[in-house]
């Protein structure tokens, strides 16, 4: 039979060798092998002494098993706190107090208006400078507002299946934003000057120049007297502001079956290369333009022979293009960072 003196002898000079080893180990991996020499479930020596537990009369056994247990946490609490030494926490520590600490901190994240966003606040800003309030209306429409209004009958090639969304029941995804023209101008006599950015939607393909979704930006001004000479007065101003006033604009003949006539409107443009000469750019296609249909302004209840109107519409992508040189609309949906963050911005 065992004598508990004995064994609680044992433990405390285990306790000792074990307090002595750990405070010797020089690596984790050092302390680790102490950990399972001395605290090991199965073959420790702690527990291999405590075997021989069940031999000590039953009423010594609860103050030796006490003992075992205060020198298992002793040991406990050394591995942890030899753990933390600082010559057993490694090379991350060694690099990190030779860090710089004057180096300048990171710059916190901050958020920015997307670049293609922020080409319809300014264009937005720009007319509102000149008079134009912005509006909106539904993504969702049906072909008499997207097409039979607008002077474009649904045999039309734009109401083919093969360019538009087709929802349930006659109801479609807004190839144009033209139909908040319409709504506005069924809800409002002239004068109107309103412009209107939106998502629209058409069956086209992926690729640099097409997206099936893009952001609009039509304008429409409606009064009397209105002439084409308004029309290519503000838009050659609006030119001049959007991209600088050296800018020129053209208009080449066109077709739209909502207005007539119509244009294509080219812009041409000083830039600046990075060696500072000043060059042109080519003719670069921005938008259509035209005079609004005496037949939309009868669709709307206006009288053709008492007003006269304009309006244009552009992609608004487009423009992010052509501002920031980027050659492919697809990076402006891919939400990359390091191409976004390169646009600038603000935080907004
Ligand atoms: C364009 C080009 C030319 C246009 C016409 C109208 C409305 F409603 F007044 F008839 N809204 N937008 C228009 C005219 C749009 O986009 C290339």
């Amino acid at each position: 039979m065992t004598d508990s003196s004995s064994l609680v002898h044992d433990l405390l000079r285990l306790e000792a060798e074990a307090l002595a080893a750990i405070a010797a180990a020089g690596a984790p991996a050092a302390l680790e092998v102490v950990r399972v020499e001395y605290l090991g479930r199965q073959d420790g020596k702690v527990s291999r002494l405590l075997r021989h537990l069940g031999s000590l009369p039953v009423e010594a056994r609860p103050a030796v098993g006490a003992e075992a247990n205060r020198v298992k946490g002793v040991l406990q609490e050394a591995l942890e706190q030899r753990a933390s030494a600082p010559e057993l926490m490694g090379p991350e520590v060694d690099s990190m107090s030779a860090a710089d600490l004057t180096l300048p901190a990171r710059q916190p994240w901050t958020g920015a208006r997307h670049p293609v966003t922020r080409v319809v606040d300014e264009v937005c800003e720009i007319f509102r400078a000149l008079g134009f309030t912005r509006v909106r209306g539904p993504e969702v429409e049906t072909e008499w507002y997207n097409f039979v209004a607008l002077n474009t009958p649904l045999d039309h090639p734009a109401a083919d299946e093969q360019d538009t969304l087709y929802l349930d029941e006659g109801m479609l995804l807004r190839s144009h934003t033209s139909p908040v023209q319409i709504r506005t101008m069924e809800g409002h006599d002239p004068p109107i000057r309103v412009v209107a950015p939106g998502w629209v939607y058409r069956r086209d393909s992926y690729d640099p120049t097409h997206t099936p979704a893009f952001l609009q930006l039509e304008g429409l001004a409606v009064d009397e007297g209105i002439t084409f000479v308004d029309l290519k007065a503000t838009l050659a101003e609006f030119a001049r502001r959007f991209f600088g006033e050296d800018t020129q604009i053209r208009f080449r003949p066109s077709f739209f079956p909502f207005t007539e006539p119509s244009a294509e409107v080219d812009v041409k443009r000083i830039v600046i290369r990075p060696d500072g000469a000043r060059v042109e750019t080519d003719w670069l296609e921005v938008m259509g333009a035209g005079m609004v249909d005496p037949a939309v302004l009868e669709n709307v209840g206006y009288d053709p022979e008492r007003y006269t109107g304009w309006a244009f519409g552009m992609g608004t992508g487009r423009l992010a293009l052509l501002r920031h040189q980027v050659p492919d609309l697809r990076l402006f949906f891919e939400s990359d960072m390091r191409f976004l963050s390169q646009l600038g911005g603000d935080s907004a």
